[in-house]
């Protein structure tokens, strides 16, 4: 019988043999280097609840802002998608780093002293089906510590409690966030039904799944990439009007 040797055939393929990384190990190269962001980071990928709150708890004692902070968390949630994407940790971790997360955006919207002057409605959802509510959280926090009055219909919300709700709260603006390519059709169905009902409030979409090129697919469709863009949104609807050629003119690339 032939013994066969594994490293002549490795040898012979060009294989290259690499040991495989533990998470922590391969999350250690992702933390940001700057403090207090990197704790904050480390401890939302552990899932450690308690670690970022006591750490969120030092950097506001050391003078930073509340809502600062929540920019700083998000940090920790990339490291997360990142090895989640890469097959290096698994649903039962970024479930853990999820809650972490959730407590940290809940406690520095606590902290935050910003007053509330409501500068106009807002209804806030994320899309039919999608339990992704990361991003729409830190959307809603923004909005509020920008003075806005948000409605927060919360995650996986029928299009006819979308469309119901825009109906009775009469909002300046609408958000929309989907993290699935499965889901983020919904956004399309909210949009026909509010042009049916006559209603021309700009709907503006985000969240990881969504892209320009889809958004500019139905008319009320405005991209937001970043959770701030809401704000600036909100800002400019004020200011300028809620014409939805204009806020793509200032809000899409070309
Ligand atoms: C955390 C997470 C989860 C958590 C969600 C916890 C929670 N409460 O949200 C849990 C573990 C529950 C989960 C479950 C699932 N997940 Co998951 N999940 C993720 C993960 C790792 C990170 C997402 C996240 O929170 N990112 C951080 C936040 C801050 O980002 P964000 O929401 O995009 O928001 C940012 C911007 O987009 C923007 N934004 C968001 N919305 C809006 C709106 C407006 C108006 C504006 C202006 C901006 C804006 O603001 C934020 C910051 O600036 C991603 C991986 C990835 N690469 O994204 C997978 C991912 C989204 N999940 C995925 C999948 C498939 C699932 C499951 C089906 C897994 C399963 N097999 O069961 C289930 C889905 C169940 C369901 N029906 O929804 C896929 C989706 C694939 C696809 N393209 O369709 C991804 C991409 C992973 C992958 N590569 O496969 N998941």
């Amino acid at each position: 019988m032939i013994e066969v040797k594994p490293s002549d055939i490795l040898v012979r393929y060009n294989v290259k043999l690499e040991k495989e990384m533990a998470p922590e190990e391969a999350a250690e190269e992702l933390y940001p280097t700057e403090e207090p962001v990197r704790s904050i980071a480390k401890s939302i990928f552990e899932g450690e609840e308690d670690d970022v709150i006591e750490h969120l708890e030092k950097a506001i004692g050391a003078g930073k802002d509340p809502l600062d902070l929540i920019t700083d968390l998000m940090a920790g949630m990339d490291v997360v998608s990142k090895l989640y994407d890469d097959g290096v940790i698994f649903l039962p971790n970024v479930m853990m780093s999820a809650d972490a997360m959730l407590e940290g955006i809940d406690y520095c919207k606590s902290k935050s002293t910003k007053t509330h002057e409501s500068k106009g409605k807002i209804v806030c959802h994320v899309a039919e089906g999608d339990v992704h509510d990361i991003g729409k959280n830190i959307v809603a926090a923004l909005l509020r510590a920008g003075g806005y009055d948000v409605v927060d219909l919360g995650r996986d919300v029928p299009v006819e409690e979308v469309v119901e709700a825009v109906k009775k709260e009469k909002p300046i603006m609408v958000t929309g966030t989907a993290l699935m390519t499965t889901t983020m059709f919904a956004f399309k169905q909210i949009n026909d039904r509010l042009v049916e009902s006559g209603i021309k409030v700009p709907f503006q979409c985000g969240g990881g799944a969504v892209n320009q090129d889809f958004v500019e697919q139905y008319e009320l469709g405005v991209y937001g990439e970043e959770a701030g863009d809401a704000v600036k949104m909100a800002d400019t609807i004020r200011k300028k009007g809620s014409k939805i050629d204009g806020l793509r003119d200032q809000f899409h690339q070309h």
